[in-house]
């Protein structure tokens, strides 16, 4: 047959720049999103207290975490689409001029790092580690790998880019599927994927989040990383010589577990936040961090709390100041007006506003202010 479409080398003349331009608009703008939020949470996190991160409002973690995963899982049907607008040029040979490599180099690097944040992302939420790397130090380092190459790709297809939205996006007459479906198809899975993931953060929306891993379900309502049995901490949790000690300095008090509950007690409504993207918000109740520390003469600065747990990296987490003073920052003895259960970290926990789940400690040992 003669008559072939502007780009004979394509099996399907539908693909090109008018559908990966426009497909690169939503996944580019998500691609973003997805960095800076995922920066902030690594910012709070390593190590606790050096980036100013504000406990209020106390669901600010949980939205910027929430729209994190949800804009990662949304990129993945864009990509898929941009590619297939693409793919034949992926594959053609180049040209060996120092231009064209450079060009065909940094598209590499954006591919492969796009796909590996997506796939390592998606895998995690799952909570699913088939990997021998440290997934935050992977995913962090490649998410830098990944915006470079973007800014280097926006550079150096700017003109491409800018020719193929000022046309309209009507396919060729010998084009099969039209790019409109295409684009269409994209949107509607992109919109598919967010909402079906969007439910594990987003309580009202939890009914259509099939592609959570989490469902909600746990005991008290809540879903649970580590069980007690996991961490190794049932024996001493259930322990009747239990005690917390809060110490700054050389001053010490050590309280049992009926002691914190005759101290005045406080009700907060706060979320647990995971890095993985689920959150779930509880009322919780027990002892201000700060009126506890008051026993010890707190003047304030830095304050790490640490787990009956032995080994496991998240058995101790530290409090910036900000957080430390904050009116809802407990040391939980129940959750939902019952006694926590040992796997929400019973005999106490620390649940503090606008913190990732992972800094939230159970089975509290003992509570320290920073030299
Ligand atoms: N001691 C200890 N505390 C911990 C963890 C842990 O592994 N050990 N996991 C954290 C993580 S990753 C999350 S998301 C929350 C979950 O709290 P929950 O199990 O009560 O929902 O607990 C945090 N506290
Ligand atoms: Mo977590």
């Amino acid at each position: 047959m003669s008559g072939a479409g502007p780009e004979p080398e394509a099996p399907s003349p539908a693909r090109g720049p008018a559908i990966a331009a426009r497909a690169g608009i939503p996944l580019g703008i998500a691609i973003l999103v997805c960095f800076v939020t995922g920066l902030l949470s690594h910012w709070i996190q390593h190590p606790p207290g050096w980036f100013w991160w504000p406990a209020h409002p106390v669901w600010l973690y949980r939205f910027t975490q929430g729209l994190h995963v949800i804009t990662g899982v949304a990129a993945i049907p864009l990509l898929l689409v941009k590619l297939w607008a693409v793919y034949p040029r992926l594959f053609r040979r180049p040209r060996f001029s120092p231009l064209e490599l450079a060009e065909r180099g940094s598209i590499a690097l954006l591919v492969g790092s796009v796909i590996f944040q997506l796939t390592t992302g998606l895998v995690n939420i799952a909570q699913y580690y088939p990997w021998t790397f440290f997934f935050p130090v992977a995913h962090h380092a490649m998410a830098y790998v990944a915006v470079g190459a973007l800014a280097v790709h926006l550079a150096v297809k700017l003109p491409v880019i800018r020719d193929a939205l000022a046309r309209p996006v009507e396919s060729p007459p010998s084009a099969g599927v039209s790019r409109r479906a295409v684009l269409s198809a994209g949107g509607v899975a992109a919109a598919v994927a967010g909402l079906a993931v969007a439910g594990q953060s987003v309580p009202f929306l939890r009914w259509v989040a099939v592609l959570a891993p989490r469902s909600g379900a746990g005991p008290q309502g809540v879903p649970i990383n580590r069980t007690a049995l996991a961490a190794g901490v049932t024996d001493r949790a259930r322990d009747p010589g239990y005690r917390l000690i809060v110490a700054s300095g050389p001053r010490q008090r050590a309280f049992t577990r009926a002691e914190l509950a005759a101290l005045p007690q406080t009700t907060a409504r706060l979320p647990i936040a995971c890095v993985e993207g689920w959150s779930a918000s509880a009322e919780w109740s027990g002892v201000r961090l700060r009126e506890l520390l008051a026993v010890v003469d707190y003047r304030g600065g830095a304050v790490r709390v640490e787990s009956l747990e032995e080994a496991g990296i998240y058995r101790s987490s530290v409090l910036p100041a900000e957080h430390v003073v904050a009116a809802e920052t407990l040391i939980a003895l129940t959750i939902d007006g019952e006694t926590l259960d040992i796997d929400h970290g019973y005999p106490c926990r620390l649940i503090a506003p606008s913190r990732p789940g992972v800094l939230q400690t159970k089975w509290l040992a003992r509570i320290e202010v920073s030299a």
